[in-house]
């Protein structure tokens, strides 16, 4: 085996030990909660990409399309040689709109904790854009305090965090990661933030309780993924997705319900489930304009512009973080 399989491999049994770890103490914990970043195992993330693709879930549809048309006047507002950071960069297809827009970028920067993701994306865009400099970073974002030196010089950082990926802190958190974001940004850095939007209830509850329930099967092969990394024993069939609008908190609130009283090994330890115990499993906090502001303020940037689209279903604000 080569060293870069070698590599592979011990970064393979560290996500598990983290899993592991993460999951042992989720489970503990009262009331028990696993992290959602978790969901995103292979399965997971194929699972995410068909959501997406979901008629009721309409916040990946409308974000783009706010970018295809805004991403001339973002390039404007950031100016040439930019180093575009995503936090977070999935397959990067957002990305793609803005590496587009924006005058010779200096280079982009994806961030992710998958390595195989990560890896494969950036060979894509290598090809896609040769003059492109992609400089990956293998990390956890929400612990990230500093970009590794390689990155190359740029004239401005711009930060990308799209997908309303913020919904999933709550406010506190929100806060501390785009404070810390904003120092990562630099002097002159800037940060585009795609966030969702307060509106009717029925319309959020139908995003993440779908037709199909693509959805419920993203949710559920957490259980799944426990089985296959740790040797749990979880029965898919005892549990069910529970995803509701919770107003008074503005956000949506997804859980892992227990049907019946239930016994489940997981990496050799016992936890007991009574009848319509839960885990949790994500929030999705929503905003509105005030929120926005207030969530901006705290972290220390401005807004210099916000776009939404005509049903006001989501917003990509324009902030800029230290002068
Ligand atoms: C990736 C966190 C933005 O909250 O809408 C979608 C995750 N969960 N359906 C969201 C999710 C269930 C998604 N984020």
């Amino acid at each position: 085996m080569n060293s870069s399989a070698l590599a592979l491999d011990q970064a393979q049994a560290d996500d598990r030990a983290d899993f592991q770890e993460a999951v042992l103490a989720g489970l503990s914990h009262v009331p028990r909660a696993i992290p959602p970043k978790f969901l995103y195992d292979a399965r997971g993330s194929a699972l995410f990409d068909a959501i997406c693709e979901l008629p009721e879930y309409y916040l990946t549809r409308t974000e783009t399309a706010i970018l295809q048309k805004c991403g001339g006047q973002i390039a404007k507002l950031a100016g040439p040689h930019c180093a575009l950071i995503e936090f977070g960069s999935g397959s990067s297809v957002k990305s793609r709109l803005l590496i587009e827009a924006l005058p010779d970028p200096a280079a982009y920067v994806p961030i992710d904790i998958s390595r195989r993701h990560l890896d494969a994306t950036a060979a894509k865009l290598r090809g896609d854009y040769p003059s492109l400099k992609v400089e990956p970073v293998c990390a956890d974002y929400m612990a990230l305090t500093e970009l590794p030196v390689e990155v190359s010089p740029a004239r401005r950082r711009l930060g990308f965090f799209p997908g309303s990926t913020i919904g999933n802190l709550d406010p506190g958190e929100a806060v501390a990661f785009l404070r810390r974001t904003r120092r990562l940004l630099g002097p002159g850095g800037a940060l585009v933030l795609g966030v969702d939007l307060k509106k009717d209830p029925r319309r959020l509850h139908e995003a993440y309780n779908d037709a199909a329930g693509v959805t419920a099967q993203f949710i559920l092969n957490l259980l799944h993924r426990m089985n296959r990394e740790l040797g749990a024993n979880f029965d898919p069939a005892g549990f069910e997705h529970e995803a509701f609008y919770n107003a008074a908190e503005g956000r949506i609130e997804i859980y892992l319900k227990s049907l019946r009283p239930q016994m489940v090994m997981v990496a050799g330890r016992r936890f007991a489930f009574a009848a319509g115990e839960r885990i949790h499993s994500e929030y999705s906090y929503k905003y509105d304009d005030a929120g926005i502001a207030a969530l901006a303020r705290s972290a220390g940037f401005t807004i210099t512009r916000t776009w939404t689209d005509p049903g006001r279903l989501f917003a990509v604000i324009y902030l800029n973080g230290m002068p």
